[in-house]
């Protein structure tokens, strides 16, 4: 197995999956405003540092993607990335610099950051990191995503990854269908599907190792605003039909993003994914919103009390791996 296969199961299998804690400043200050604390490079590693110094970090957690304020951060005179290697999780880093508007089709985005990535990728693994992370945002409307948002996007997520495994990193691979609007969960499995064979069309022209990428993708389902109502079974009949026929098989596991879903319909979705699993792919989460919200609400009303706020956090971490593995349970939940 080469290096970049191992580093991929490390962080996404055996029901470990990804803390995705890499929001930008400006993501972090809205998540922070929005319970009432300031936002400020002394509180978003205090926040972040509860969570990496949690006991779940050992069972559940195998990476923690972190944002570049963080990976250079130290915590009583020790750096973040040696934190987070020393609970056995490796460190990753986004390395996108956001989603910009298109040009020529100006409701979509396209992520920037190609320019001066080597440089910088050969920077972030001196700093510590394995892996890395680039997303790309598709919307569902009338006339959108546009051919040119799909095969741009597409076009940047396999230059990118062919720079991150240049310099012996694993890219995390996350082309976002994003759940705003009112569409069926049908139109999100076929939008889904085409983003996902441009993407992987792209990725094999670029010559990429599959072996040593993790596909972050979004689950099927309805959008956020629309009325149509479907089972869990369905959401993973869906999902796992949609994977099975437009991922290639050497990806060796998919970390799913929680995309504004509750944390119990993120955890509740990946169990009977993984539960049915009829892929070669091992399942697991990224999740970003939904590993963190509970452990930051409490946390904003009782920032003196780490063991608290871990706990919560723990029990989340816990739920998501026992998804992971299909073994969750409502009962085990409400423990
Ligand atoms: C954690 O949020 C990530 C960064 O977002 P910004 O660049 O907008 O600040 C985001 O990419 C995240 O990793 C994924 O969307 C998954 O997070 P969720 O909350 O959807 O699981």
């Amino acid at each position: 197995m080469s290096e970049l296969n191992n580093i991929a199961l490390k962080i996404s299998s055996n029901g470990k999956g990804i803390l995705a804690a890499d929001e930008s400043t400006s993501t972090m200050t809205k998540r922070l405003q929005s319970v009432g604390v300031e936002s400020s490079s002394e509180s978003r590693l205090k926040f972040r540092h509860t969570l990496f110094s949690s006991e779940s970090m050992k069972k559940c957690i195998g990476g923690v993607i972190l944002y570049d304020e963080t990976i250079r951060q130290l915590y009583n005179s020790k750096n973040i990335p040696e934190i987070i290697l020393a609970t056995g999780a490796l460190p990753g880093i986004k390395v996108d610099t956001g989603a910009k508007i298109l040009a020529n089709s100006s409701e979509e985005k396209i992520t920037e950051g190609l320019d001066g990535l080597r440089e910088r990728l050969k920077e972030y693994y001196k700093l510590g990191a394995r892996f890395t992370k680039w997303r790309g945002v598709y919307i569902i409307s009338k006339n959108y995503p546009s051919e040119l948002a799909k095969t741009s996007n597409a076009h940047a997520l396999a230059r990118y990854s062919a720079l991150a495994q240049e310099c012996g990193m694993v890219p995390i691979v996350e082309p976002e269908v994003l759940m705003d609007g009112n569409h069926t969960a049908e139109d999100c499995m076929s939008i889904t599907a085409d983003v996902l064979k441009k993407c992987f069309d792209e990725l094999i022209q670029s010559k990429i190792d599959l072996k040593g990428i993790v596909l972050k993708p979004n689950m099927i389902l309805p959008g956020s605003n629309s009325k149509q109502k479907i089972s869990t079974q369905e959401i993973a009949e869906m999902t796992l039909e949609c994977l099975k026929k437009n991922v290639p098989k050497d990806v060796p596991s998919v970390a799913f993003l929680s995309g504004g879903q509750s944390e119990e319909e993120a955890t509740k979705n990946l169990n009977t994914i993984s539960k049915i699993n009829n892929t070669n792919f091992s399942m697991t989460f990224s999740y970003g919103r939904a590993l963190q919200q509970s452990a930051l609400k409490y946390w904003s009303k009782n920032q003196d009390d780490i063991e608290g706020t871990q706990k919560i956090f723990d029990h989340r971490a816990n739920m998501c791996s026992l998804a992971s593995k299909g073994k969750w349970t409502e009962d085990i939940e409400k423990k």
